[in-house]
């Protein structure tokens, strides 16, 4: 599906953009079509590996996300045939497309529908307006949310991020983003990973599940002038945090899904919304709350409670200062807050919400902003052990900030060809699905930099090239060298000091080393 919604509603069988966004969508099919095929293939083996020792696959629910090297039709069949499109003719179109697609990766449409009637058809499939973003991301979603009702812990972590476009001064049909003069979109994700061990620091690893959901939106600007109950009645940005559970099941028993949001989202529809479903949060406090039924405030209750003792935090590079380890103090206080006013009226309290005020003490010298964090949680802050396991799941919001990297620039890749908001979207959205591949690749070369699931999921023909191009490694190939090698192809230097390669080289270098194959492959056939 993803092949076909890259080439977007509105476009003329023959207008002359057609052979730039044939390119494109032939690129990105290969993108996805090898992805799923190498990287669906290394997480349910780790996943199985690690969590569920030797169950049988069936048992384990992930067994849906395995797909091995298969041929093109039963690839097409698993990943597109339950879309909805409306239609039933439009799913039977878009499996025969994505068919065709993926069995003719490196070619352009003509060459993968050599039959004329063939080409027409999928051209008006491209055209159709029922194939968009959502209908594109929907099975995968689907996936994920299945997953995450398999026995354990699961963190969902929500934020926004944007994509910038605004260099592109051709692309027309864009959102507002940032301060109102950028141009692009707002991208809303939630990511869930399962937490499969912790270290001795408390903090929780784990392996990605998939996006729980994920919306694309073209921000317009607020109305000039607009009064604050016009915006409150407003569909805002506010609206969208924790939204997904509101029309969505229960986790079952056995099941913990903890809903991860950093202070944008505070404070009230979230919490509420995750009150509700009996779904556990922790979510980043922006403003100083007045609590219910007593005088008083949030930070006035914090400031009275008693120190439960230290723990620290690591903290990334921003913003020109170094990444370092930040050393913090834990206290942790319940509460009732006051409901908020709402169109409508006075909103009810929140009960027996948990608070924990992280606060960073002897920051180094340089340092701007001490860490200071007021967290939200539903989870019991009696104890140090306790207080730094929140801690510790809430500085997991990393992996959606890598995310969103990883989108960035596999957006930046190839986001010059498409003409039009709405055409770019779709294209996004396979992207989206890409992005969560890479994703787990790098998290792996990370965790188990010695481990052998992407020697086996790369094959032996990629490993072949690899090897062709830079010589054979000292040792085996292994989940680091093999994520390397792959950056390598795309302009990372891999020097002593250069730490792991970026997105940017491994987008590039993956692009690369798929054309490579594509190649091999029709040198060995004719
Ligand atoms: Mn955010």
């Amino acid at each position: 599906m993803c092949t076909v919604s890259a080439v977007p509603s509105g476009l003329s069988p023959t207008g002359d953009q057609v052979p730039n966004v044939e390119t494109l969508v032939i690129t990105h099919i290969f993108f996805v079509l090898a992805l799923a095929d190498l990287f669906c293939n290394l997480w349910p083996n780790s996943l199985t590996a690690r969590c569920c020792g030797g169950l049988p696959r069936f048992l384990t629910g992930r067994f849906m996300i395995a797909t091995s090297l298969q041929p093109a039709g039963e690839w097409a069949q698993k990943e597109f045939a339950f879309a909805v499109l409306g239609d039933l003719r439009l799913n039977k179109r878009l499996v025969n497309v994505a068919t065709k697609l993926a069995a003719s990766p490196g070619g352009t449409l003509p060459q993968a529908f050599p039959d004329w009637a063939e080409l027409k058809a999928a051209y008006r499939f491209f055209d159709n307006r029922s194939v968009d973003y959502k209908r594109v991301l929907q099975p995968h979603f689907e996936r994920t949310r299945l997953a995450c009702r398999e026995p354990g812990e699961y963190l969902i972590i929500e934020d926004s991020s944007n994509l910038d476009f605004s260099h592109h001064p051709r692309t027309q049909d864009l959102g507002v983003i940032g301060d109102g003069q950028g141009k692009g979109f707002e991208v809303h994700s939630a990511l869930a990973v399962r937490v499969e061990a912790w270290t001795l620091e408390q903090r929780p690893e784990g392996q990605l599940v998939g996006l729980f959901d994920q919306q694309c939106r073209r921000p317009r600007p607020a109305p000039k002038g607009e009064r604050r109950r016009k915006r409150l009645e407003r569909r805002r940005k506010s609206s969208w945090w924790a939204e997904i559970f509101a029309g969505a099941e229960a986790p079952p028993q056995g099941c913990r899904w903890i809903y991860i949001a950093d202070r944008e989202s505070d404070f009230y529809e979230p919490i509420d919304r995750c009150q509700r479903k009996e779904i556990d949060f922790i979510i980043r406090g922006f403003q100083d709350r007045r609590l219910a039924d007593e005088a008083g405030k949030l930070r006035e209750a914090l400031a009275k409670a008693s120190v439960l003792g230290q723990c620290t935090v690591e903290l990334r590079a921003r913003g020109g200062e170094a990444a370092r380890t930040a050393i913090v103090e834990l206290r942790g206080v319940k509460v009732d807050l006051d409901g908020p006013w709402r169109p409508g009226g006075w909103q009810e309290p929140l009960r027996g919400v948990w608070v924990i005020e992280v606060q960073e003490v002897d920051a180094p010298e340089g340092v701007k902003e001490p860490l200071h964090w007021v967290l939200l949680t539903s989870l019991p802050c009696r104890t140090l052990a306790e207080a730094r396991r929140i801690v510790g799941r809430y500085s997991a919001r990393w992996w959606i900030e890598e995310y969103h990297k990883a989108l960035k620039s596999g957006a930046g890749v190839e986001d010059s060809q498409l003409e039009t908001g709405g055409r770019l979207e779709p294209l996004i959205a396979i992207l989206a699905v890409v992005g969560v591949r890479l994703l787990n690749t790098k998290m792996l070369a990370r965790s188990r930099p010695e481990g052998a699931e992407a020697r086996e999921s790369f094959g032996p023909e990629a490993l072949a090239m690899l090897e062709k191009k830079f010589g054979r490694p000292k040792g085996p190939w292994s989940n680091q060298n093999v994520l390397i090698a792959t950056a390598r192809l795309g302009g990372f230097l891999a020097r002593k000091h250069d730490g792991m390669p970026g997105w940017q080289t491994i987008w590039r270098g993956w692009q690369r080393l798929m054309w490579m194959c594509e190649g091999l492959e029709t040198l060995n056939t004719t």
